[in-house]
């Protein structure tokens, strides 16, 4: 059987650390794209070295050219301009909706085929946008950000616990902004709900709020910190995981930003929400009962979303 292939287009923070990963795993063979020239073919060479020590197999190459990601069975899409401290994920909408543009032109052109994961913010106006400009069907385009949202909040939760990271279940729905859905009343460390745990005097509500709000602000945390840039280990490893379970049709279970089409009363936007990845891409969205609060904040963040794709169509006609 033919190796699968592996198309990173942004070969940046993120894209690198894609590449390692995807090396590490040998989950097939590794095209860097970028349009800063030599830049993903000095990586590509430098994870190739890394082969010998670490024992994989996987070809790694680096290309300025779209013809080079043809027979993609896998694309991850970093393409465009990080955060900066003070900049707020909406701020970069103009520049990556452009960036966008030629992405999904070129993913038309020359994989059409893909499974499709974005990772470029504002994530959920970028990968409606990238669907749009690519054409390709709705379950083959996807938005990372819910897995990276649920794992801040379940490492918040460990820590506040004092458990492992291991038994911590949480997730994220919503649009991936401060406007995010972190759902207590799912979250779970071995199988009971952390609002027992609450009640059983094990943390209180009022912390619980101060995890809540830090899930929200993640991101921000993390660019502040860095002063350049944003967080690259955990998105990447986000997305890996959602590429396995497409290229392994595990049929799993996670939070990503899927299309939906009138699932918790949203038609037509990209939004977060539980959904089954397995070899049709999307191949379900996982509607959860919500209690009054949380169909409250989750209106919010679908209206922030909303908001944010009408920006789009107002920048770019062609998306009207
Ligand atoms: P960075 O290291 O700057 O890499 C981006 C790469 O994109 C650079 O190498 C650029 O040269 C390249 N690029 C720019 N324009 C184009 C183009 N038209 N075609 C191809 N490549 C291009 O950034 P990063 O890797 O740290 O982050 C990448 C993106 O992910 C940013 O938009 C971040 O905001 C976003 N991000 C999202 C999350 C989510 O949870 C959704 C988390 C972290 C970062």
């Amino acid at each position: 059987m033919a190796r699968k292939k592996i198309a990173l287009i942004g070969s940046g923070m993120i894209g690198g650390t894609l590449a390692h990963l995807a090396a590490k795993k040998e989950m097939g063979d590794i095209v860097l794209f970028d349009i800063a020239e030599g830049m993903p073919q000095g990586k590509a060479l430098d994870l190739s070295q890394c082969g010998p020590i670490e024992g994989f197999d996987a070809n790694i190459t680096g290309t300025n050219d779209y013809a080079d990601i043809a027979g993609a069975d896998v694309i991850i899409v970093t393409a465009g301009v990080p955060r900066k401290p003070g900049m707020s994920r909406d701020d970069l909408l103009g520049i990556n909706l452009k960036v966008m543009k030629s992405v999904g032109e070129g993913i038309k052109a020359h994989a059409p085929d893909a499974f499709v994961i974005c990772i470029t913010n504002p994530l959920d106006a970028m990968v409606w946008a990238l669907r749009e400009f690519s054409g390709l069907p709705h379950n083959k385009v996807v938005g990372m950000a819910g897995v990276l949202d649920s794992a801040r909040f379940a490492t918040f939760l460990a820590w506040e616990f004092g458990v492992s990271v291991k038994d911590v279940n949480a997730f994220v729905l919503g649009g991936h902004g401060d406007t995010m859905v972190p759902v207590l009343s799912y979250s779970t460390i071995s199988g009971i709900p952390v609002t027992d745990l609450v009640k059983m005097g094990k943390s209180t509500d009022a912390k619980l709020d101060e995890i809540v709000q830090r899930t929200r602000s993640g991101g921000g945390e993390i660019v502040g910190l860095l002063k350049t840039g944003s967080a690259y280990y955990a998105p990447a490893t986000s997305a890996i995981a959602m590429a396995e379970a497409y290229l392994g049709d595990q049929k799993r279970i996670l939070p990503c930003a899927a299309h939906l089409t009138g699932e918790y009363g949203v038609d037509g936007l990209y939004v977060g929400v539980p959904a089954v990845i397995g070899a049709d891409g999307i191949e379900q969205v996982v509607e959860i009962e919500l209690n009054d609060e949380e169909k409250g904040n989750l209106q919010v963040s679908v209206d922030a979303v909303k908001e944010l794709l009408e920006a789009c169509k107002g920048i770019d006609g062609s998306l009207a």
